[in-house]
């Protein structure tokens, strides 16, 4: 249900159950994190691109897994579920590489917010997202709560997430919810040319930069600039800053290596 390949520095992970619109199931979920563990424990990758195969990046939860699917008289505690999602949600958040989400088809429920998590979200034209959670009489999960209002502000995130309606890319884009909306069939060229590009990039700056992104959202304005100043002081001594400033007074391509 989930496919993984390296090529170049670049982990491409596929969420692969077409069949079912990439649906996320129990087993599943564990894979994709599973799968998010070895990128994390892999020096050789810079870059992951998350997409999914067939029409859909995913329908969210499958509604027939046995964990969430209503029967008479049996109260299901879908916080059993979410245990399975929580791992995902974090390590997508705090992967030690940066992250593009390749949306290629709709997000729905989870699949969106899995979806918006990654650092750069490219859509394909006709790909869109949907807070569905309302409609069933759920709230927004996998971390929807905290991004949507981060991304578009309150008034749009609630209105996202209140009536559910379905949001094309280029809307997506257009709110600042996600990075670009480009044409179909260049999307997958456009997310590993992103992933490349980021793969040659000093990773760990790249990570840190996330990270002090997304504290100072909740920092004040004297406490941003002590975590930026202690992050800037552990990365000058990093080999990657040595390196990207001598090979700018060389005049040459910087080789970077820390991750
Ligand atoms: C599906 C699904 C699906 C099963 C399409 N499950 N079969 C976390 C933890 C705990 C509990 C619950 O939730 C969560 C987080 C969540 O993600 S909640 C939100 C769950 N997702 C949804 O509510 C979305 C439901 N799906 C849809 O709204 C539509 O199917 C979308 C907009 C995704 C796609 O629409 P269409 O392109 O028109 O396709 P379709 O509706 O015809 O679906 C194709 C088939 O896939 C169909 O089955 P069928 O046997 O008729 O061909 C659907 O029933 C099935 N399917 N989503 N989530």
């Amino acid at each position: 249900s989930i496919a993984t390949a390296i090529e170049g520095g670049v982990c491409h992970i596929t969420l692969n159950r077409p069949e079912a619109l990439n649906a996320f199931t129990a087993p599943m979920l564990d894979a994709l994190a599973a799968a998010l563990q070895e990128v994390a424990a892999n020096e050789q990758v810079r870059a992951l691109v998350l997409t999914g195969a067939g029409r859909a990046f995913s329908a969210g939860q499958d509604l027939q897994e046995p964990l969430v699917r209503p029967e008479p008289g049996v109260r299901k505690d879908l916080g059993l579920m979410l245990d399975h999602y929580l791992p995902v949600a974090r390590a997508l958040r705090s992967l030690p590489v940066p992250t593009v989400c390749a949306v290629n088809g709709v997000a729905a429920g989870a699949g969106a917010n899995l979806a918006l998590g990654c650092d750069i979200v490219l859509a394909a034209e006709g790909a869109s997202f949907i807070q569905a959670f309302s409609k069933i009489g759920l709230i927004p999960d996998c971390g929807g709560t905290w991004l949507l209002p981060r991304l578009v502000g309150r008034a749009k995130a609630l209105e996202l997430a209140l009536l559910g309606d379905k949001l094309s890319a280029s809307e997506a884009a257009r709110l600042g919810l996600i990075a670009r909306c480009v044409p179909a069939e260049t999307l997958a060229a456009e997310a590993l040319g992103v992933a490349q590009r980021l793969a040659a990039l000093p990773t760990s700056a790249l990570v840190r930069t996330r990270a002090l992104v997304d504290a100072a959202m909740d920092l004040p304005f004297d406490e941003a600039l002590s975590a930026e100043r202690t992050a800037q002081s552990a990365l000058g001594q990093a080999h990657d800053y040595q390196e990207g400033v001598q090979a700018f007074l060389d005049k040459r391509a910087p080789r970077y290596a820390d991750r």
